[in-house]
């Protein structure tokens, strides 16, 4: 029995969220109409007992460092800006062996899979799934510009789990000094799945862009309703004639077809995700640049 004012640990909550309603879109527990978005806490010392479900998830790290998620046995350590995955099906836990609160950002297409009825889940009946793996096991196997000699693709998503944010934010330095903007997404990339090039994740899809400092973007709109995360810098978007100026660790919604224009005050670096690669595979996406 619970007393008042006593904490729910994240074991016994299962996971401690904080749900990122869209207030468009009331009751419906989603930031997007396909896309579900919450805050995550783990306090030092918790865990978040081992389960899968056939939703994809992501995470992008706001805060804290030294937290960990485990993926079908291997434990990757999570710093800010770090993305994440969780691929459909995969066993996965969380813990924090920290002194520190650890936050990140969930990301999951559990509406997607409502619309489909194809919502499955299972607890693994422990706290932690078996760790079998190095850590940075399936980083250095895949995320080399290498693949194992014999590899077989025989998952949808990406093999690799944790796309540290050191390593990106470096690649977008070192392009940045080619001054190659794109007028509507400054410079824009997408996380792929090392083996076909493809999207990181099966239904969801992940970027990481770039915004020098005082640029402008020209409008740009598109079927995939876009979550934003700032990583960095300060700036301002315009989102169908609506002004939300932000900062770091700002979270935005941007819906389907409505002119985004994006202004970076200081030098910033924008997370996002969408529905694209689901909308692509369905035949349903498309873009529009420069008028609104
Ligand atoms: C889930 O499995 C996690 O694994 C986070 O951390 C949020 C929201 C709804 C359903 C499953 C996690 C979730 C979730």
């Amino acid at each position: 029995m619970l007393e008042a004012g006593e904490l729910i640990t994240a074991k016994e909550a299962e996971r401690r969220v904080l749900i990122l309603e869209n207030p468009g879109l009331r009751g419906a527990s989603r930031i997007t109409t396909s896309l579900y978005a919450g805050l995550q806490l783990v306090l030092p010392g918790e865990v978040a007992p081992a389960h899968r479900h056939s939703q994809s998830a992501l995470r992008f790290v706001l805060d804290g460092t030294g937290a960990h998620t485990s993926v079908n046995g291997e434990r990757c350590n999570m710093e800010y800006g770090d993305f994440v995955i969780t691929p459909p099906w995969a066993w996965h836990d969380h813990g924090n062996d920290s002194d520190q609160p650890m936050i990140w950002m969930d990301g999951l297409d559990i509406p997607l899979a409502s619309l489909f009825d194809a919502s499955f889940a299972e607890g693994y009946g422990a706290d932690e799934h078996p760790v079998s793996r190095q850590t940075g096991d399936s980083l250095a196997r895949y995320g080399a510009n290498m693949l194992p000699v014999d590899y077989r693709r025989q998952e949808l998503a990406s093999p690799i789990f944790n796309y540290p944010y050191a390593r990106s934010r470096e690649a977008l330095a070192a392009m940045q000094r080619q001054q190659e903007w794109d007028p509507c997404h400054g410079l824009k990339m997408r996380y792929v799945n090392p083996a076909d090039g493809g999207y990181a994740m099966p239904t969801i899809a992940p970027f990481l862009q770039l915004l020098p400092q005082g640029f402008k973007t020209e409008a740009y709109r598109s079927t995939d309703a876009t979550v934003f995360v700032v990583a960095e810098g300060r700036g301002q978007t315009t989102i169908d004639g609506r002004l939300f100026e932000w900062g770091p660790r700002d979270i935005m919604a941007a819906p389907s077809w409505k002119w985004i224009r994006h202004e970076a005050i200081d030098e910033a670096v924008l997370f996002s995700y969408s529905d694209r690669v689901a909308q692509q595979k369905l035949g349903f996406w498309r873009e529009q640049r420069g008028a609104d």
